[in-house]
């Protein structure tokens, strides 16, 4: 999407008000209401945030959805699919270190993601769900750059949907695989923290890619070949802490896991 040129100069303070909250570790006031943002406006923020991260040397890798499921919506207190980006630099490796160093107040949340053939700019009219070749299961970090993680809508969606960090698992080949109804456990140090069902997730996850390319569509977010979906969390979200081994499970799908440091 390209911004024209009196609408940049309106949002663009508003993006940079997020980053330097991102880059510092420092939560800000909300930006939407004193602004006047609409949810197309919060959009825009929010794409104007990611082209200055991708100017800085990102290389895009994913959307996101937030929201899709009742007990995420019921805990944020906000009611509306969203659509967020991933970038190479929000990635963790499954097993991996999680450093938390400068992250505000993060999150962690279970997830599925699918993973689209490899190829170049998609056609928004191209049917999305065709296009995924592997699934699997996945944890995103959110960390709202607002204070006390309270947010409105169009404040959330300028802030790139809390994306913080992803991790993704093993990823397996779909094979016509039903993914509703799967348990989904989330686990601290092997103690259960959350628990859920995939069904949580659009009532199924694979109603995800049809989603993803409708707010895609709708707000200028590019779809391309090779990218990781994540399908939204299956539970609400856990807060995070130093040194301890995060670990999400889908029955019959798989498991991720990840253990956070500081520095
Ligand atoms: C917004 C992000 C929601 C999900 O999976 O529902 C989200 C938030 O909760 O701060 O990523
Ligand atoms: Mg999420």
């Amino acid at each position: 999407m390209t911004t024209p040129a009196p609408d940049r100069a309106r949002l663009e303070p508003l993006a940079e008000a997020i980053r330097s909250a991102t880059a510092a570790g420092e939560a800000i006031p909300q930006l939407a209401a004193p602004a006047g943002l609409d949810l197309a406006e919060a959009y825009a923020v929010q794409l104007l945030g990611i082209e200055a991260r991708l100017q800085a040397g990102e290389r895009l890798t994913g959307l996101k959805l937030g929201f899709t499921s009742r007990e995420k919506a019921e805990q944020m207190g906000v009611f509306d699919v969203i659509l967020g980006t991933l970038t190479d630099a929000m990635e963790v490796p499954d097993g991996g270190v999680l450093d938390l160093t400068r992250l505000i107040h993060p999150r962690i949340e279970p997830e599925i993601a699918f993973r689209l053939a490899p190829g170049g700019v998609i056609d928004p009219a191209t049917d999305l769900r065709s296009l995924v070749t592997h699934v699997a299961v996945a944890m995103e970090v959110i960390d709202s750059r607002f204070q006390n993680f309270s947010f409105s809508l169009a404040d959330v969606v300028a802030d790139n949907t809390s994306a913080c960090r992803y991790v993704v698992g093993p990823w397996q080949e779909i094979a016509g695989r039903d993914l509703a109804g799967l348990d989904v456990t989330l686990t601290v140090d092997g103690a259960t923290a959350a628990s859920g069902s995939t069904t949580a997730i659009l009532g199924d996850p694979w109603e995800a890619p049809a989603a993803v390319q409708r707010l895609a569509s709708t707000y200028g977010h590019t779809l391309q070949g090779g990218m990781v979906l994540l399908a939204g969390a299956a539970t609400a979200a856990v807060p995070l802490e130093a040194g301890v081994t995060v670990t999400a499970e889908v029955a019959g799908l798989g498991q991720v896991s990840v253990t956070t440091g500081t520095g």
